[in-house]
């Protein structure tokens, strides 16, 4: 498969940093780096450029470097990548995930002290070997034992959004069977957990073998862990586990249930039955004898609701089964009507190609339109941000216009002007009141400074809400998921002064971020806090994402009235506009 000028520009900067891993000489390394530089630079068509001999003449384009973008182009592939890639231990790059680990000191470390993988790694530090090295220390030993905690948490987890793409393609296909009568997604996907340990399928069927051989030999199973008529485990491609449970229809809901989890919920629900005299589990609900074995055939259940009735409890939908609060939410009819895809009438945070965005203000727009929005609110980044080319305010006035040409032209969707502005260090707005009163809205948020100290940082997020002209706090904790902690402050304090000066707060649907934390939410309607629901969409395909923003309000305990972005323009505008603005 032939990649395009992305893919060519990464592969050149892996193999940058592959020949830092094997201990190189740096010139051969810094020249795939200038290489890749030089490309990104490179305003043409690589294709173009290459075969009218334009890239040739480009500084830091040498022979050598030709012959690799020429066969990355036309294979897709370059044959140092390959060759580097089958001499380096996976174990060598898996180390290059530790936060603070670069490709220099992971090759001394492999050659100095043998060490091929983060457990090997682990190991050596506890050993103190590192503090015979030249150049390492107590500090340095101690914080690569951090790094390695830290991806230890992270380490086989996936990101809801991979997860539950490829769980809807398996399940769509598991269905053609004909021998299945009911088929689900258990375990955290269908609880929409931001991140996803394994994929869960459950099946009814009455052709269990049959169908456990469908699974086990979908093309993208790379690796079968297990394979049995009640339960078979596969790896994919992936590298995502997926576990496929396949039980009698009588037992469906039963087994469903327990396979959706939580754990922790699962306990509490068991102990509701078994103060009642039952006993619940994946096969069903039975009354006990005196010796508290079960008897009988269990309690009938068409499906969990039913399940719930029998333990006299409202159905409880699957994202709130955490054990925070559910059972006693149930008991007493106090379960909240959750949000729904359709309540949604647009979106405030999305970028256009004025800043990092890939598609034009009249793309993103027709987009939304086209997935029924009635607005889209439109945040490119704000000056300070350089890195993602931020707007200077004479940039602001022509985008302003045209936005308002659009406007006057599109039928069907309007489009908000807002910004994404820097919330700087010391918690201000990244313009000039006169320019910060020319917007619809303004989304506020970090990027930036994230290492200040907790104090500080709380303050900085409290005075950006504390702003009459910020409408929305955005990605409040700046995490990324698998990927990065948020930065360190108080998210309570936070609330509160969003809750006091009537700003939103944003759940970020960016299937990367899902921030602010569903267990926050319910703190922050508490506080009297909407949560703005923003796709953070840099293309069009992004403005999709807002599924994910939904599924986690859901999980977050939100009802439409919680959220901004259920309303319709004339009563969202003024919300955006908070008094105390002049
Ligand atoms: P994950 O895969 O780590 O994202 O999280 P889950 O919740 O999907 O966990 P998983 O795949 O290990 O198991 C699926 C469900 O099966 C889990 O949510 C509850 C149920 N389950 C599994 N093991 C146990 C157990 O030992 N006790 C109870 N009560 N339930 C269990
Ligand atoms: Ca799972
Ligand atoms: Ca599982
Ligand atoms: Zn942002």
């Amino acid at each position: 498969m032939a990649v395009d000028k992305k893919g060519v520009i990464s592969a050149l900067e892996e193999i940058a940093l592959l020949l830092e891993l094997t201990g190189a000489n740096p010139f051969k390394a810094r020249a795939f780096q200038n290489g890749a530089r030089a490309l990104a630079n490179y305003e043409g068509d690589l294709r173009a450029g290459l075969d009218g001999g334009e890239l040739a003449k480009l500084k830091g384009i040498g022979k050598s470097l030709l012959g690799e973008i020429k066969s990355l182009l036309e294979t897709g592939e370059s044959p140092a990548r390959v060759e580097l890639r089958a001499q380096i231990p996976a174990g060598l790059l898996e180390m290059l995930k530790i936060p603070g680990l670069g490709p220099k000191r992971a090759h001394e470390l492999h050659e100095k002290l043998g060490v091929e993988s983060v457990g090997e790694l682990e190991y050596a530090c506890k050993e103190n070997r590192l503090l015979k090295l030249p150049g390492y220390g107590e500090k340095t030993q101690a914080k690569l034992l951090k790094g390695i905690d830290y991806i230890r948490k992270f380490s086989g987890r996936h990101l809801l959004s991979d997860a539950w793409t490829r769980a809807d393609d398996l399940v769509e296909r598991l269905q053609q069977h004909p021998g299945v009568s009911r088929i689900e997604l258990a375990g955290s996907i269908r609880r929409r957990k931001e991140t996803i340990g394994d994929i869960d399928i459950l099946v009814a069927t009455d052709e269990p073998a049959a169908v456990s051989e469908m699974f086990v030999t979908f093309a993208e199973v790379e690796e079968i862990i297990g394979h049995g008529d009640t339960k078979s485990s596969v790896r994919l491609e992936s590298g995502i586990q997926v576990d496929l449970r396949v039980v009698p229809e009588q037992s469906f809901p039963f087994a469903l249930h327990y396979f959706t989890g939580s754990k922790e919920h699962n306990t509490v629900l068991r102990q509701r039955a078994k103060d009642r005299g039952l006993r619940l589990n994946e096969y069903g609900l039975f009354h006990v004898d005196d010796h508290g074995e079960a008897i009988g055939e269990s309690v009938a259940a068409m499906d969990e609701a039913e399940l719930f009735a029998a333990l006299d409890l409202a159905y409880i939908e699957p994202e709130l089964r955490e054990d925070r609060g559910e059972l006693l939410a149930a008991e007493s009819g106090a379960l909240p009507e959750l949000l729904q895809p359709g309540d949604i009438r647009g979106a405030l945070h999305n970028h256009s190609t004025w800043s990092d965005g890939a598609h034009s203000i009249e793309e993103m727009a027709r987009a939304a339109q086209a997935l029924g929005w009635e607005y889209i609110g439109l945040s490119d980044h704000s000056q300070t941000a350089f890195y993602a080319h931020g707007l200077k305010p004479d940039d602001i006035l022509r985008q302003h216009e045209e936005i308002d040409r659009l406007n006057e032209r599109l039928d069907g969707i309007v489009i908000l002007k807002g910004i994404e502005s820097d919330i700087l260090p010391g918690g201000a707005l990244d313009y000039d009141d006169d320019v910060l009163e020319s917007f619809d809205f303004i989304v506020a948020s970090v990027h930036g400074n994230f290492g200040l100290d907790r104090k500080k940082q709380t303050l900085r997020s409290v005075r950006a809400v504390q702003n009459p002209f910020t409408s929305v706090l955005g990605h409040p904790t700046g995490r990324l998921l698998l990927a990065r902690e948020g930065f360190d402050l108080d998210m309570d304090e936070v609330i509160a002064a969003a809750g006091e000066s009537g700003c939103a707060i944003e759940l970020n649907a960016n299937p990367h971020r899902l921030d602010l934390d569903w267990r926050d939410l319910p703190k922050a309607v508490k506080a009297g806090v909407k949560i703005s629901i923003g796709a953070d969409a840099h293309r069009t395909e992004g403005l999709k994402d807002l599924r994910y923003g939904i599924a986690l309000a859901r999980k977050g305990w939100l009802r439409a009235t919680d959220v901004l972005n259920v309303l319709g323009l004339a009563e969202l505008k003024p919300m955006l506009r908070r008094s105390g603005c002049p």
